[in-house]
């Protein structure tokens, strides 16, 4: 295919990477598939456990040299690397699109979001700031500084096959650390395309083993990985029944993890809102990536007063969705990413329909070749164990309420802390919105989506959603290891809290 070889992919690859070379040594086949025509892309010979064990030596080596390098120029490798990123944008897009189904704007923006996160990256390279503190001893200073970590495992899922790596691996690779990747097995050919690509300009610039692939889909290689005292940092992207596992397991060696999980997220529509932003904000956020974003817009709360209104025009919305092929430009929603997820899809709908739920749209699985679904509202009397799950797939519920308080209640009372989002023209519900009373999410928008953070902020979310940020903000220090320091540039040893601890005079001192 012309895309994988302008990529320097073939239709066999190696999915262990590390430092300058392929460290396949003839694993097992994974087989890359089409999820829009079922058809095979390329196969992969994935990373063995052995292949781990090299590929872990090469990192750990790598860190060495790299934690040495001036951050400043760490970042001008981050540059160079964007620079590749925006010549390749439309055919990394386009593979993102082949290989996870996502349309392809979303594909494009999905490398544009890698683009930025490494544009962020290069300015957060001079700005690694530690803090001088006033020390409470006279003639003494106090500080903080910031040293690199170790190299770092960064597992990610098949909804986000480049950027999480690259909110990851960009803050990480700045701070000096370097980076193994396990990507999800469902989308190993953007993981390698990225790798080559990057590991491409740092060859270039000499730097070897900072970025390192592991692709495997044998959960023993997987858990050796995140058992490994060698990587101080495990961020995972993921379930939260995996990602459950994965805290327990890098908590008992005392390791420090990264987790995004699950989300539930809800748009709260009062009887202010502007119909004519909330509606196309509701269908990007639970239609856009097929409602497989974990800031996907799962829950509706509306005003009882709005709902015949919105109701009306949310399903004429859904009506026009064109479905298909995800690279034809006319089409807004590709497929789901296997038969899994349609199962999933299924159960969820069945489970509907066995409840005092109620259909509104959609609720169908489409004719193959390809994994198709049909957008879904649903009128939900209450706030069932159903849609407490998280189902990846476009199953959009719709609730109501009556005053402000109970839509934030409904909207907080989910076990996952993701993304969450109000429209309304009320300046008291707003400030109630984003108070301590109001969204207890990690993000809380206002007259807009739950979806397509910028990376600028800190992304993650609170309760099942596991509690970690990535991308923005000051999320960098979760990759580096703080170290105080007290410096005594006195002829005095004074102790701090005012402890006197004199020792007795020597017999026979003067
Ligand atoms: C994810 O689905 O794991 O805010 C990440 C968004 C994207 C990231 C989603 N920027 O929707």
């Amino acid at each position: 295919m012309d895309v994988l070889s302008k990529l320097g992919l073939g239709m066999t690859n190696s999915g262990g990477f590390g430092g300058f070379s392929w460290q396949s040594s003839g694993g097992e086949i994974l087989t890359s598939k089409n999820p829009a025509t079922e058809k095979e892309i390329a196969v992969i010979e994935m990373a063995s456990r052995n292949d781990y064990e090299e590929i872990t030596k090469i990192a750990h080596q790598g860190f060495l040299k790299w934690r040495e390098v001036p951050a400043p120029v760490r970042g001008e490798c981050i540059r160079l690397i964007a620079q590749e990123l925006r010549a390749h944008k439309d055919l990394l897009g386009t593979l993102v699109s082949i290989e996870s189904g996502k349309i392809k704007p979303e594909g494009d923006g999905e490398v544009q979001e890698m683009i930025d996160m490494a544009d962020f990256a290069v300015g957060l390279s001079r700005m690694l700031y530690g803090k001088i503190i006033p020390s409470e001893r006279k003639h003494h200073r106090m500080l903080e500084q910031w040293h690199p970590l170790g190299p770092v495992g960064v597992i990610t899922a098949f909804n986000f096959p480049m950027a999480v790596w690259a909110w990851n691996a960009f803050i990480a690779a700045i701070c000096g650390d370097t980076v193994i990747w396990k990507p999800s097995h469902k989308v190993p050919l953007c993981a390698i395309a990225v790798q080559l690509l990057c590991n491409k300009v740092m060859k270039s610039l000499g730097h070897d083993g900072v970025f390192s692939l592991v692709v495997t889909h044998d959960t023993a290689t997987a858990e050796a990985l995140v058992a490994d005292e060698r990587l101080p940092l495990i961020s995972f992207t993921g379930s939260t029944r995996v990602g459950r596992n994965i805290a327990g397991m890098v908590s008992q060696r005392l390791g420090r993890y990264l987790l995004e999980l699950s989300g539930n997220n809800a748009v709260i529509i009062d009887e202010t809102a502007d119909l004519d932003l909330a509606i196309p904000a509701v269908v990007f956020g639970a239609v856009g990536t097929a409602g497989q974003r974990c800031t996907s817009t799962r829950r509706l709360i509306v005003h009882r007063s709005r709902y015949d209104q919105l109701v009306t025009q949310l399903v004429a919305a859904y009506k026009q969705i064109p479905i298909g092929n995800p690279l034809d430009p006319h089409i807004l929603m590709g497929p789901l990413i296997d038969d899994l997820a349609v199962q999933a899809y299924q159960r969820a709908i069945e489970e509907i329909k066995g409840t005092s739920g109620e259909i509104l749209f959609g609720g169908s699985v489409l004719d193959g070749p390809g994994h198709f679904v049909e957008p879904t509202l649903v009128y939900a009397q209450e706030q069932s164990e159903l849609i407490r799950r998280e189902t990846f797939a476009p199953i959009l519920y719709i609730l109501t309420f009556d005053s402000i308080e109970e839509a934030i209640s409904l909207q907080n009372d989910v076990k996952q802390g993701l993304s969450s989002a109000l429209f309304t023209q009320n300046l008291r519900h707003e400030e109630l919105f984003l108070s301590v009373l109001g969204s207890d999410c990690g993000l809380a928008n206002v007259n807009m989506g739950t979806s397509g953070a910028e990376i600028g902020g800190a992304f993650g979310g609170e309760k099942e959603t596991g509690g970690g940020r990535e991308a923005g903000s000051d999320v960098w220090k979760y990759y580096m290891r703080r170290q105080t320091c007290t410096i005594n540039w006195s002829n005095e040893l004074p102790l701090a809290q005012g402890i006197n601890f004199t020792l007795p005079k020597k017999e026979g001192a003067m």
